[in-house]
């Protein structure tokens, strides 16, 4: 009996997930590649286990180190600090307005993350986890100054790209140091480098070789993204080479140990810590306790990127995580494909972009929109293309002509016929059995995919409920029968607002401010669970709708207009 209610126990307990989505450098504003890419798969995500009753703790926040950061300082004439906050704000903003749902948005720059990422790296140098090795390194005579990662450009060894940064090329991917380059020259002064010797501490990623295939390449191969499991894979294919995770900069963390004056911890080994950090600092003001979200091994840790940032997530922060040894792995990292605008790659330095905030000023109440025609052409296996023809076509010929079409009919309908009073149904026909069927199947189906990360999918499916409402409505026509059949226009007027309600609830994680509007018109909660479109009344007899209010509205040609030529004024 003991061991019956232990079971039970176990399998009623919630699953826990920590969620995270890639960390924000905070030299710019965001645009819509990063919402396609990270934060609207990840919202889904973490919106639709919350339906599920699920533990869900969903992180992010400002990556504001690193030399991206006091690039754009220097370019402002301002401080790395009046950089950091200017687009903390903004992009903390950005990710209101389009209803991303994080539990907590934390700041590299905060205190908390500083002691974390501190006390991270002395526990494995304490432990012998490094290598210090001195080495020579490219250094501007002019600024007097080593030059790390983008303080210089140059000639990409493997494929020839002029313009190589320091630590990455950006036309084949692959990642460089400093002295791989040919011809480099430093952003900072134009000046041609020298090399001078300095000391830094190497993670030895060659010992976690082993590891990694093992955990990777066999344990995943089944259920991570074949364009994921592919970059690891040519990685560890390659044989991994010890990484420097010290910089000789003044921005960043203080490297904590003896010989440490003066560097700082590279970018990449403190950012992937500011999930640790931002979920203790969230659990400090929740009075909760932050270990289970990292070490329980229970826990289900999914990293939400694009995918430049794999080899980070996949290869060089699991091995930080397996030196130290307390933590969890990610169960999964569903890295995306790049989104490019109008057929060219989107760039923040050439103005390439559509910025979320000027967006919501050209385009006020459209986030859903947006969400949504980010998710239907998300580049989930491959890299996709924004158009704006296309956004005016899926919004006009989706959300307008299907989603919006048949609320209002179902709406408008009710208050005409029944003054907003939901009818008392008669019998169903085998049509109606039918259609319940198929409309208890899609939330199923939607489920699956976004359990599988396909969230495009996920949205076809979402959509499906619409044509089901609109089939049905075309199909049996209340508006012909109304005068000589009323009863059966009772049954199928109820049908119908069900199908609405369905439609409510499972856009939640995907349309969270059209779902609202309309849980508000069919009388529902706006707390909705999941597995509520199991029930066969969500909407009862006798409820009154609010009055019809527009879900969605046309975009006009000349909006359309304006956006291109705003384009094409870019000197690109
Ligand atoms: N700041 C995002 C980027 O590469 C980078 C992510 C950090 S996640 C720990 O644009
Ligand atoms: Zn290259």
């Amino acid at each position: 009996m003991l061991i019956f209610v232990i079971e039970l126990n176990d399998y009623m307990s919630k699953q826990r997930y920590s969620i995270t989505a890639a960390l924000p450098y905070t030299n710019g504003p965001i645009h819509i590649g990063h919402l396609a890419g990270v934060y609207v798969p990840a919202d889904i995500y973490a919106r639709y286990l919350r339906m599920k009753g699920e533990d869900v703790f969903f992180v992010c926040g400002s990556d504001e180190h690193g030399v991206a950061i006091s690039i754009r300082a220097k370019k402002e004439g301002k401080t790395p600090k009046e950089i950091i906050d200017h687009y903390h704000n903004m992009i903390q903003s950005s990710f209101d307005d389009f209803g991303i749902s994080f539990d907590h948005y934390g700041r590299t720059s905060d205190p908390i993350h500083h002691q974390t990422a501190s006390d991270f790296f002395k526990a494995l140098y304490d432990k012998g986890d490094f290598i210090e090795e001195t080495t020579e390194q490219l250094y501007d005579q002019e600024a007097e100054q080593f030059l790390a990662d983008r303080f210089v450009v140059g000639t990409c060894p493997h494929c020839g790209h002029e313009e190589a940064y320091g630590d990455q090329c950006e036309s084949c991917g692959r990642s460089l140091n400093p002295t791989d380059l040919i011809y480099p020259t430093s952003t900072i002064s134009g000046s041609v480098p020298i090399t001078k010797a300095t000391k830094h501490w190497f993670l030895p990623l060659d010992r976690y070789q082993s590891f990694l295939e093992d955990w990777i390449l066999k344990g995943h191969a089944d259920d991570w993204k074949s364009n994921v499991y592919g970059q690891v894979k040519s990685w560890l294919d390659d044989g991994l080479k010890p990484r420097a995770v010290t910089r000789d900069l003044d921005w960043g963390i203080p490297v904590p140990v003896p010989g440490g004056e003066n560097k700082v911890l590279y970018v990449w080994f403190d950012a992937p810590i500011g999930y640790i950090s931002a979920t203790k600092d969230w659990a400090q003001q929740n009075n909760t306790d932050w270990e289970p979200y990292w070490k329980d091994k229970n826990t289900k840790l999914i990293h939400f990127i694009g995918k430049d940032n794999i080899v980070f997530h996949c290869i060089i922060f699991p091995s930080m995580l397996k030196a130290e040894g307390s933590y969890v792995l990610p169960t999964n990292v569903p890295a995306n494909e790049f989104l490019n605008l109008e057929g060219q790659k989107l760039s923040t330095s050439k103005n390439w972009a559509v910025w979320l905030h000027e967006f919501l000023e050209d385009f006020p109440g459209k986030q859903d929109v947006l969400r949504y025609v980010l998710t239907a052409n998300a580049p989930e296996n491959k890299d996709n293309d924004f158009t704006w023809r296309d956004f005016q076509a899926r919004n006009d010929n989706e959300l307008v002509a299907i989603y919006g079409n048949f609320i209002n009919r179902i709406v408008v309908l009710t208050h005409k016929y029944y003054e907003g009073v939901v009818p008392a149904p008669n019998h169903n026909t085998q049509v109606d059995e039918e259609t319940i069927e198929e409309l208890r199947s899609l939330p199923i189906q939607i489920a699956t995919a976004v359990e599988n990360y396909r969230f495009r999918e996920a949205s076809q499916i979402l959509l499906k409920i619409a044509r089901l409402g609109n089939k049905y409505l075309a199909d049996e026509e209340p508006w012909k029968q109304q005068k000589t059949n009323p009863e059966r226009v009772k049954t199928i007027m109820y049908n119908g607002l069900q199908i609405a309600a369905v439609l409510a609830i499972a856009s939640t994680p995907f349309l969270p401010q059209t779902a609202n509007k309309l849980k508000t018109i069919l009388g529902l909660s706006l707390q909705s669970n999941w597995s509520d479109m199991t029930q066969s009344e969500l909407v009862a007899v006798g409820t009154v709708l609010a009055p019809s209010e527009l879900l969605f509205s046309k975009v006009e040609d000349d909006d359309i207009q304006i956006q291109l030529d705003k384009l094409k004024n870019q000197s690109i």
